[in-house]
């Protein structure tokens, strides 16, 4: 098997696939999205038609994939099943929706503030960043509900897609809408930055410096 990861490090979305890489030990070949390389941002639309990070391609199944979550799907099935989807129903369902409130109502809106600081002098919507910040709060609010059972993990007591989604996206978007009085995500956050797979995409991602226009985090 050979596994080619079209990313950047400093991706949060690809730091969600390269954790689970290497929480489930499949070795992989970056190919390193750089914007101003003409020659592979032709590859990289080829296998991502809207040119968003990661995208996988397995070479020797001849099968290219994208969109993270499915990308996860595609490595636990690869893995031996049953790790980052949980075989249990239940939970795998539980890890699928939390991995989508994440993906959309963090990620997205995070995503959207993000780029409204790159617009153009007069263009920026500071009224849609504004309440793009709001939703990330709610989510906020949504999981520290969901923690509230005592999980250890984003999905119960394993660390499954859930996490991996969890663990970059959090990271940056805590630096634009902070945790504020929210003990149980705080605490869960602090787990995920000690998982090992994680702490290794972070270290992946240091040697480009911190790219995100935003002050450290707050609390
Ligand atoms: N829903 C997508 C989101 C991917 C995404 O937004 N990736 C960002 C990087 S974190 C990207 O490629 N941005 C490049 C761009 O928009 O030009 C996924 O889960 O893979």
């Amino acid at each position: 098997m050979t596994l080619r990861l079209y990313s950047h490090p400093y991706s949060g979305y690809g730091q969600k696939a390269a954790t689970a890489l290497y929480e489930l030990g499949l070795p992989f070949e970056l190919r390193l999205i750089q914007h101003d390389d003409p020659a592979v941002m032709a590859e990289f639309r080829a296998v991502s038609p809207f040119a968003k990070m990661p995208a996988l391609v397995d070479t020797e199944a001849d099968r290219t994939l994208f969109e993270s979550s499915v990308v996860i799907e595609y490595l636990d099935r690869l893995a031996g099943g049953g790790r980052l989807i949980p075989v249990d129903p239940e939970a795998a369902l539980e890890a699928r929706f939390m991995d989508r409130i994440i993906d959309t109502y963090v990620g997205g809106p995070m995503n959207r503030i993000v780029l409204n600081k790159f617009r153009p002098e007069g263009q920026a919507d500071d009224y849609g960043a504004a309440q793009d910040a709001e939703v990330v709060a709610t989510a906020w609010d949504l999981l520290e509900t969901r923690l509230a059972d005592g999980r250890t993990w984003g999905a119960g007591d394993s660390f499954t897609l859930a996490d991996c989604c969890a663990a970059p996206i959090l990271t940056y978007a805590r630096r634009l809408v902070p945790f504020g009085d929210r003990p149980l995500l705080k605490a869960w956050h602090g787990r995920l930055m000690a998982r090992p797979s994680f702490v290794r995409a972070l270290e992946d991602a240091a040697p480009f410096g911190d790219l995100m226009p935003a002050p450290p985090p707050e609390d």
